[in-house]
């Protein structure tokens, strides 16, 4: 079968609801990706950072296999060996003093929603079902009814009423929007510290730090969904390491697992964490063995490799050079780390067509909200790869 036939049968036999490029992919290997028909691309997607230790990395691929002979599954009915190694390496990584595992990275955004409304009721003393959150225009944080109920994006809601109530939405990179928008009724303010579904928007400097000192004065939580920005993509461990800011709750999933299993959880200290009481939340996979063997390996791979380090120096580098290619139909070149955004102006018509164009020439890039190019390949991409890609991309973006 030929790229064509397996086009075919997806068209056929699955729910439209992607738009993906044409390109069947049988192999993946680091920052590379194998079609059906032999082609090679380098991968500048990394699945949304879920695969910035690289696709099929030895080493989390070892673990996966060694403890999938052992056991996958025990629910949380009884416990494991893993699991609670992992806890501990978690916080040892990021200094929280807990972390409650989940699935996909929309359960553990969930997670944090009602451990943040929980935490209002028995804590703040909100009044019952009045508690509200503060979210932030063209805010990404998953698909489930809930979250849906706070995007302002139509085409993730505008189908999927009633909605869920308690959610507030002030402009991104506005602390004034948020200082103004709390009531003695706010729980918390959750934001992407850098929106990546949006376009790549980076919020003005100091941004972050000035969110988290509003929210400390209202006694408010602050929680960081860092489920793309996280885990080294931006150049730090966590994006909002970039302003020496320490939230609440932070968010994470994707690269916790390296793209090899869905694996989420959300970190925080006892005071919010040990609020949640036997029973009051979980899933049948949180926090399997499988789950939480493949995330170590993945976590360590992360530091053993510096990838955050990585992404620092190439990102600053890959940035620079995309910056100077003298294109008529570039508005703007933002990001941080290896989360780039290349901004196209409206006359060049949206940024699929440009997508398409790399494709042709071996690179696998995304468009986000029509006009934006996101190069986010997997954080082990070294120099000589990114000189390779650049003439490519030049020549694209010169296209007419
Ligand atoms: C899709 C977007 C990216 C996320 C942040 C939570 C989640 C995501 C900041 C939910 C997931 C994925 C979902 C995937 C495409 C991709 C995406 F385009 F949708 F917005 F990355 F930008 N917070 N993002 O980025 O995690 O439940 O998916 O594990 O739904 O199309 P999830």
């Amino acid at each position: 079968m030929n790229t064509k036939d397996f086009i075919q049968l997806e068209e056929q036999y699955g729910a439209h609801n992607y738009y993906p490029l044409d390109v069947v992919i049988e192999r993946a290997e680091g920052v590379w990706v194998y079609d059906v028909d032999g082609k090679r691309y380098l991968d500048c997607l990394s699945a949304y950072s879920a695969v910035n230790q690289g696709h099929v990395h030895p080493k989390i691929l070892a673990a996966l296999t060694e403890q999938a002979q052992k056991v996958t599954l025990t629910s949380r009915a009884f416990r494991n060996d893993q699991l609670p190694l992992l806890y501990k390496e978690l916080s040892e990584l990021t200094g929280y003093e807990m972390s409650l595992p989940m699935n996909s990275g929309a359960e553990a955004v969930e997670t944090a929603i009602k451990l943040a409304r929980k935490w209002a009721y028995r804590v703040k003393g909100v009044p019952r079902y009045e508690a509200e959150m503060i979210v932030a225009a063209g805010n990404f944080h998953g698909r489930t009814v809930s979250i849906i109920s706070f995007t302002t994006e139509p085409l993730y809601r505008d189908d999927f009423g009633p909605f869920t109530p308690g959610f507030r939405i002030v402009k991104y990179g506005d602390a004034k929007a948020i200082e103004e928008a709390i009531t003695p009724n706010t729980a918390a303010v959750m934001l992407e510290p850098i929106q990546g579904e949006a376009g790549v928007i980076v919020p003005p400097e100091g941004y972050l730090k000035r969110v988290a000192s509003i929210c400390r004065e209202n006694n408010v939580l602050f929680i960081a969904d860092e489920i793309q920005t996280g885990l080294g993509r931006t150049g730090k461990l966590f994006a909002s390491h970039h302003e020496g800011v320490r939230p609440d709750m932070v968010i994470v999933g994707k690269a916790l697992s390296g793209g090899f299993y869905p694996v989420s959880a959300v970190l925080a200290d006892r005071s919010t964490l040990g609020l949640f009481t036997p029973g009051e939340h979980g899933s049948t996979f949180g926090g399997n063995p499988l789950a939480a063997a493949v995330a170590r390996a993945a976590l360590k791979v992360l530091v053993d490799e510096d990838l955050a380090g990585n992404a620092e120096q190439l990102g600053a580098y890959f940035m620079e050079q995309l910056s100077e290619i003298p294109s008529p139909h570039v508005k703007e070149v933002r990001g941080k780390g290896l989360l780039i955004g290349v901004e196209l102006k409206p006359e060049a018509r949206g940024a699929r067509r440009f997508c398409e164009a790399l494709q042709a020439r071996g690179i696998l890039a995304k468009e986000t909200h029509e006009h934006v190019i996101r190069f986010a390949p997997p954080l082990v991409i070294d120099k000589e790869t990114i000189d390779w890609a650049l003439p490519r991309i030049r020549e694209t973006l010169f296209m007419a």
